[in-house]
């Protein structure tokens, strides 16, 4: 393929991903659609974030990041409930943001963009204030959507990092899923070799007669990733992804093995790893962005999967991300079944965050 495909394609604003390349097969394009990517194409623009043609899937998954973020999101939106522009308002809503997590930054940023705004459109009603913070976040949130491209390098490899417990496994058991139903051949290097365990929650999720494993219990993480790596090639894999062990940014040796990881994928294929995706858990706030400097710094990420966020999310971070380390959020995690691995849209993102 020489274009490159988008499996699973942002829907906002985006000029429908698949009908855009046109060298992809027929099949593959057929297949992609189902089910997240139909859903996001067929979504209604920005503009309409909830409208009742919404189809079922994309919006059952909107209501559960509404409702995780009501956590956040109340709080904030309740500054809003006053009769007045004032001092107090600004106030409040700065303490909001920055328990939501929105960082100093971030929340400075966004109060200096609403106050222009606020200016400019001569509000005076408080709710209509609350409208203008969702379009400054949502546009300081924009940065970040990017749909993941697979397609243009045989195979696409990828490389899945984060501290334990994130939501690696049961992301790329999510994400491995929706590329076998698009008919991509995907291989999965078991790299998490610490683990038995991991061999198997991997082999649960993923489509037994479509996806091959490489592992080798107790083995070392860049041999076992180096010879998927290669195993993909020689089997015409479309995608290659490895599974990595759990580790803090500050277990510096650990670091140095993932370090080593990529290297060694380079040597099994040129010009790869295509992407080093960081698995963030949306619930643990300003630590997250702590975890996207440091992982950026020491592997140079290309994408984020942010999960969790169905939980007692600090939904704010994304804004901090976007505000002091903007790398693209590829799939947004709401919950632990296939269809809660959706693709992220600033917009809604938004609008859920402040309703
Ligand atoms: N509620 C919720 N749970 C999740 C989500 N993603 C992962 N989990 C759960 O988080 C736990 C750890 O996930 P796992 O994939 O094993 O993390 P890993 O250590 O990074 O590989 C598991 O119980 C998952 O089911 C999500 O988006 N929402
Ligand atoms: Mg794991």
């Amino acid at each position: 393929m020489a274009a490159g495909s988008s499996v699973l394609p942002s829907q906002v604003p985006a000029p429908a991903p698949l009908a855009a390349t046109a060298p992809v097969p027929q099949k593959v394009e057929a297949q992609v659609a189902v089910p997240v990517a139909a859903t996001a194409v067929a979504h209604a623009p920005a503009t309409a974030p909830t409208t009742a043609a919404e189809p079922a899937p994309r919006k059952s998954w909107l209501d559960k990041l509404r409702q995780g973020l009501r956590k956040t999101g109340s709080s904030i939106a309740q500054v809003f409930t006053g009769t007045r522009i004032d001092d107090d308002l600004y106030e409040e809503l700065e303490a909001a943001l920055l328990m939501a997590d929105t960082g100093v930054k971030a929340t400075e940023f966004l109060l200096d963009d609403l106050k222009r705004r606020v200016k400019e459109s001569k509000a005076t009603d408080p709710q209509a204030v609350r409208g203008l913070l969702v379009a400054a976040l949502a546009e300081l949130l924009k940065p970040l959507e990017k749909s993941l491209q697979v397609g243009e390098h045989t195979p696409t490899v990828m490389m899945v990092v984060g501290v334990n417990g994130a939501g690696k496994t049961t992301s790329i058991g999510k994400l491995t899923r929706h590329l076998a139903e698009a008919q991509q051949r995907v291989l999965l290097a078991a790299a998490d070799t610490f683990r038995a365990a991991a061999r198997e929650q991997l082999a649960v999720w993923a489509d037994r007669t479509q996806v091959e494993i490489v592992s080798q219990e107790g083995g070392d993480p860049s041999a076992v990733t180096f010879d998927a790596v290669v195993a993909g090639r020689a089997r015409g894999c479309d995608v290659v992804i490895a599974d990595t062990a759990g580790r803090l940014p500050t277990q510096l040796h650990l670091m140095e093995e993932l370090k080593k990881i990529r290297r060694v994928i380079g040597k099994a294929q040129e010009g790869a790893p295509h992407e080093v995706l960081l698995v963030v858990d949306g619930n643990t706030g300003q630590n997250a962005l702590n975890q996207v400097k440091a992982f950026d710094d020491a592997l140079g990420l290309t994408g984020l999967v942010v999960t969790k966020l169905d939980g007692t999310a600090k939904g704010g971070v994304l804004a901090a991300i976007a505000r002091e380390r903007p790398i693209p959020v590829y799939f947004i995690g709401v919950g632990e079944k296939l269809e809660d691995l959706q693709t992220f849209s600033a917009q809604e993102f938004a609008q859920a965050l402040l309703e």
